[in-house]
C-alpha cells in the first residue's frame, strides 16, 4: 500500500508521521508514504492555493488547479487506479471497519482541506470524502493523519504483534477491557489503596480471557449499546450479554436490587 497526503503544512504533518509504530513502518519500509506540498503545484511565483468564494462570503477556498496537478502527479508516480479520500465534515464517518476496507487499497490518496474548504469541481476526481467527527477543524490535515494510522495498523508488519490489532476494540465491534499493570497495588487520592483485580493475578487464563470479555461487553452495554446490534460476539460473549441485560433490568447494582 501506498499512502500520498496532500496538504499546504508538509512539516507539521511529516512531524507526526516520524513517531511510533506508523514512524518505524515508515522507516523500516514496511509502509510508503509521501507527504505533497501543494503549493508545488501551483503555476504562479506567488504559488498561490487559495481564492476568494464565487456568490461572495467569508474566508478562501482552495482552487482546484493545484489539486488536479497534484493528482496528475501522483498517479503518475504511482499508478492507477488512485483511491482519492477528501477529510470534510461533509463526508462518510470513518470506521474501523471502513479503516479494514482501505487497508487493503493499492494507492491512498488524502486529500487536507484548508479555509472553508476545497473547490466542489474537486470532488469529481475524489473517490470518497471522510469525515472522522461532527466538528469543524481549521484543516484536513489531523483528520489525515487519523485516517492515516487507523488505516496503517491494519497493514500486516506494521503494528509488531497482530494479536493486539486483533484484539483492537471496534474491530469485532466491543469496546476494550480495562488494562492494568505493574503495581500491584497504588494509593489513590484519599490513600486508599487501589488494586489489580485478583483473577488478573490469578495466572487462570480461561478465567481471565473470560472476565475481560465480560468487561467488554458490560463497557459497551453500558458506554455504547448502539455498538451491540452490529458486535460480532462469540458464544461466551451473547451469554454475557444476556446475564447482563438482566442484572441491569433486574436493576442490580443500581441500588434496585
Ligand atoms: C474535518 C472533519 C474538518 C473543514 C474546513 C477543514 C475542516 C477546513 N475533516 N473530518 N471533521 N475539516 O473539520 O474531516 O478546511
Amino acid at each position: 500500500m501506498t499512502i500520498d497526503v496532500v496538504t499546504i503544512f508538509p512539516t507539521m504533518v511529516e512531524a507526526v508521521l516520524q513517531a511510533g509504530v506508523v514512524g518505524r513502518a515508515i522507516a523500516g519500509g514496511t509502509l510508503d508514504v509521501k507527504v505533497r506540498d501543494l503549493r508545488d503545484f501551483t503555476s504562479d511565483r506567488h504559488r498561490v492555493v487559495d481564492d476568494v468564494p464565487y456568490g461572495g462570503g467569508p474566508g478562501m477556498v482552495l482552487k482546484p488547479e493545484p489539486i488536479f496537478r497534484a493528482l496528475d502527479a501522483i498517479e503518475a508516480e504511482r499508478g492507477a487506479p488512485l483511491t482519492v479520500l477528501l477529510l470534510s465534515p461533509q463526508g462518510r464517518r470513518l470506521t474501523q471497519a471502513w479503516a479494514e476496507e482501505l487497508s487493503r487499497a493499492a494507492h491512498v490518496v488524502l486529500l487536507c482541506g484548508r479555509y472553508e474548504g476545497v473547490d466542489e469541481r474537486v470532488s469529481a476526481r475524489v473517490t470518497e470524502e471522510v469525515s472522522i467527527g461532527d466538528y469543524v477543524l481549521s484543516g484536513g490535515e489531523l483528520p489525515a493523519l487519523v485516517v492515516l494510522d487507523t488505516v496503517a495498523r491494519q497493514v500486516p508488519g506494521v503494528v509488531g504483534d497482530d494479536q493486539s490489532v486483533a484484539e483492537d476494540s471496534f474491530s469485532r465491534g466491543l469496546l476494550d477491557h480495562p488494562h492494568y499493570t505493574r503495581p500491584v497495588e497504588v494509593e489513590g487520592r484519599d490513600g486508599t489503596p487501589l488494586r489489580v483485580p485478583e483473577v488478573l493475578l490469578s495466572g487462570h487464563h480461561a478465567e481471565i480471557r473470560r472476565w475481560r470479555k465480560r468487561e467488554a461487553v458490560g463497557r459497551t452495554l453500558a458506554r455504547r449499546p448502539d455498538l451491540l446490534a452490529g458486535a460480532a460476539l462469540d458464544e461466551d460473549e451473547r451469554d454475557i450479554l444476556r446475564e447482563l441485560v438482566a442484572e441491569r433490568d433486574r436493576g442490580v447494582g443500581d441500588g434496585r436490587d
